[in-house]
């Protein structure tokens, strides 16, 4: 396959470039982290969709070498961003695969110490699904990644078929509520009523909550009255390039 060839040069290239999302405290209204987005303009067919190449990668055991490249690009990043005193978390997509890989744990703690930022900077994002896939064996994964200090965040929660189980079993920090429930409170009760009792869960349970989707000023105004929670979505801020994310870091310090 070319693309495949393709993914790969562009990999040992180093031209598979991060857009980082914000993520903004709604109580407070400043940026608290980011999440790291892989993006891959090919030479003749320009963008590609990242769920199409992190899917190609997925498939040919690329996904290490791609998730090598992102975290290092983004730890590299969070160094720069908190040498000029912004103290953000950096979220890293990880895929199924890695949930497997008992050498992740060694491989991410190497990273933090390259750059020299603090396990708890961290935040690596993982679907239920793909903790589904070898549940024991993403338990033994998550919870060294997790002795590093590291944050585990459940993304596209809801989605899956074992939420609760997760809630009960699974040592996790942040829960990040899919944008499919998210970005239709506003016109759907039942959206609304499951978003605001899974926000009241997972406080209660003394998780970190991220709303995903937040796609206007209504869903913002609905959240704040939920409780404390992180909004992420097109609304409040799309994936963007780092020298955008650093005029949003200046403008929310200079709002503090
Ligand atoms: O950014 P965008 O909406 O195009 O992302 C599409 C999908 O690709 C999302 O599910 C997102 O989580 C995934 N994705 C983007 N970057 C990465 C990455 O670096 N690693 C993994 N595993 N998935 C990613
Ligand atoms: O699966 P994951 O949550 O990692 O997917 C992240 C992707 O979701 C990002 O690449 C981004 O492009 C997309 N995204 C972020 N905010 C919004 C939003 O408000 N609406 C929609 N439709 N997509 C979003
Ligand atoms: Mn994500
Ligand atoms: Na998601």
């Amino acid at each position: 396959l070319r693309l495949l060839a393709d993914l790969r040069a562009a990999l040992e290239r180093r031209m598979i470039h991060v857009e980082y999302q914000p993520q903004f405290d709604l109580d407070h209204g400043g940026v608290v982290a980011v999440e790291a987005l892989a993006r891959w303009s090919h030479p003749e067919r320009g963008p590609i969709p990242a769920d199409e190449f992190v899917q190609l990668a997925e498939n040919s055991g690329l996904i290490h070498d791609l998730t090598a490249c992102v975290l290092d690009a983004a730890l590299g990043r969070l160094a720069g961003w908190r040498a000029l005193g912004h103290d953000i978390r950096m979220s890293v997509n990880l895929s199924a695969r890695h949930l497997a890989d008992l050498a992740l744990p060694q491989q991410v703690a190497s990273a933090l110490e390259r750059h020299g930022v603090p396990a708890d900077r961290l935040v690596l994002e993982v679907t239920e699904t793909g903790v589904l896939a070898d549940a024991v064996r993403a338990d033994v994964v998550l919870r060294a990644v997790r002795r590093l200090g590291v944050a585990i965040a459940i993304d596209d929660y809801g989605t899956g078929n074992a939420s609760l189980t997760y809630l009960r079993r699974l040592e996790i920090d942040e829960l990040k509520i899919d944008r499919s429930f998210v970005s239709s409170i506003g016109e759907d009760h039942h959206d609304l009523i499951i978003v605001r009792s899974t926000i009241a869960l997972a406080l209660e349970l003394g998780l970190r909550v991220v709303a995903e989707g937040v796609e206007n000023q209504a869903t913002v105004e609905l959240l704040r009255g939920f409780g404390s929670v992180v909004g992420q979505g097109f609304h409040l801020g799309r994936p963007m390039p780092p020298a955008e994310i650093e005029v949003l870091l200046g403008a929310s310090e200079r709002v503090a």
